[in-house]
């Protein structure tokens, strides 16, 4: 236990002639840690020492008072009382009665701090959590007989201190992502949010995301940035054709991916965008029974289906030049009907049609 005189403070009064309120505190952790702050306004601050200095006339009356603190949210604290003691040189001549207020105090949640009116002992009563209070400020008062304040009220600032109580949270269950087939390697696909609700810029609030599963697990096609949740493509291999949708299993994990830390789960599930990436051919011309149609020609396109990058496009090259046939596409099934639209009466018995087309979709 250090009571070394390094981490005192100590706050002189600089707008009363006559009085003024002493505080000083030894802390039981380094001061450097900062487990507990006072300061107010008025006071000289000076971090380097640890030193709290309230420029006061009358410096030559100051009284130290000891002032044992450690706040640390989710345990009891009481041990530790009285966590501060104030007091007024008016009590060498008269009856001073102190008072506190304030959060914590009488104002919600109330009744942590209680004060003794006649020594200035202030104690904690219950046990806090800092992610509904971080700090309390205690304001203080010396009051005369009549209830008249004798001093300049005084803030006492309380840090609480920070546990880990709170695992990471992702803003949604399943997020929703996509990209196009064949994109570049490291293509931002997706930003996964997640927060934690402990102290911001601690550890117990610094998550690290790592993906721990990928369906289908083939490859590892995903790649995330630990600390942002960015995710992005791995390589530029990603293929409609083979897989159109993957799920990720992601952590996050507190303590900056720590082994101490929390964590959670989410899916991501990355839809895969379809690239005309596919030449359209002829399966087979069939012949065809129908009175008015001659050929059947179904087209094959490995790209998404209906969509425009599947359907496709007959026309004629050459062969047509009489403005004989005429092709008839099905959007439903990529399958054209070549038909005869103009009745030649005196074709010859045996007669052979050329027709060259092309194929585009
Ligand atoms: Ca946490
Ligand atoms: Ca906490
Ligand atoms: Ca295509
Ligand atoms: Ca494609």
């Amino acid at each position: 236990k250090s009571m070394s005189p390094s981490p005192r403070i100590f706050l002189g009064c600089q707008i009363s002639f006559y009085h003024s309120i002493f505080v000083s505190f030894y802390n039981r952790f380094s001061w450097k840690g900062g487990h507990l702050y006072i300061f107010s306004p008025p006071f000289y601050y000076n971090t380097k020492n640890g030193t709290v200095k309230w420029h006061s006339i009358r410096r030559q009356k100051r009284e130290w008072i000891k002032f044992a603190a450690a706040c640390r949210e989710g345990e009891d604290n009481s041990k530790r009382n009285p966590i501060a003691k104030i007091h007024s040189d008016c009590a060498a001549n008269q009856q001073v009665t102190y008072r506190i207020s304030g959060v914590g105090i009488d104002q919600p949640p109330y009744g942590i701090f209680v004060i003794n009116q006649k020594t200035g002992e202030i104690n904690i009563t219950s046990i806090v959590d800092r992610e509904v209070t971080p700090f309390f400020i205690i304001y203080c008062r010396a009051l005369n007989s009549l209830g008249q304040d004798l001093e300049r009220p005084l803030e006492l600032r309380v840090r609480v201190l920070d546990i880990n109580d709170n695992p990471p949270v992702f803003s949604m269950s399943t997020f929703v992502g996509q990209i196009e087939e064949n994109s570049n390697a490291n293509t931002l696909v997706m930003i996964l949010n997640a927060t934690d609700a402990d102290e911001p810029n601690n550890l117990n609030s610094k998550i690290a995301f790592k993906i721990i599963r990928q369906e289908p697990s083939d490859s590892p096609m995903f790649i995330i940035n630990r600390n942002t949740g960015e995710i992005r493509t791995m390589n530029n291999f990603l293929d409609r054709e083979q897989y159109s949708q993957y799920s990720l299993a992601v952590r996050g994990s507190d303590r900056d991916g720590g082994a101490d830390g929390m964590s959670a789960e989410c899916e991501c599930n990355i839809r895969i965008l379809d690239v005309n990436d596919n030449i359209p051919y002829m399966d087979h011309i069939e012949e065809n029974a129908l009175h008015s149609s001659l050929l059947q020609i179904r087209v094959i396109d490995l790209d998404e289906e209906y969509s425009a990058n599947w359907v496709a496009v007959i026309f004629f090259i050459s062969g047509n030049e009489g403005g004989w046939f005429d092709i008839e596409m099905n959007e439903r099934t990529n399958v054209g009907i070549l038909k005869v639209i103009k009745v030649w009466y005196n074709y010859p018995k045996y007669f052979v049609f050329l027709v060259f087309f092309k194929i585009k979709g």
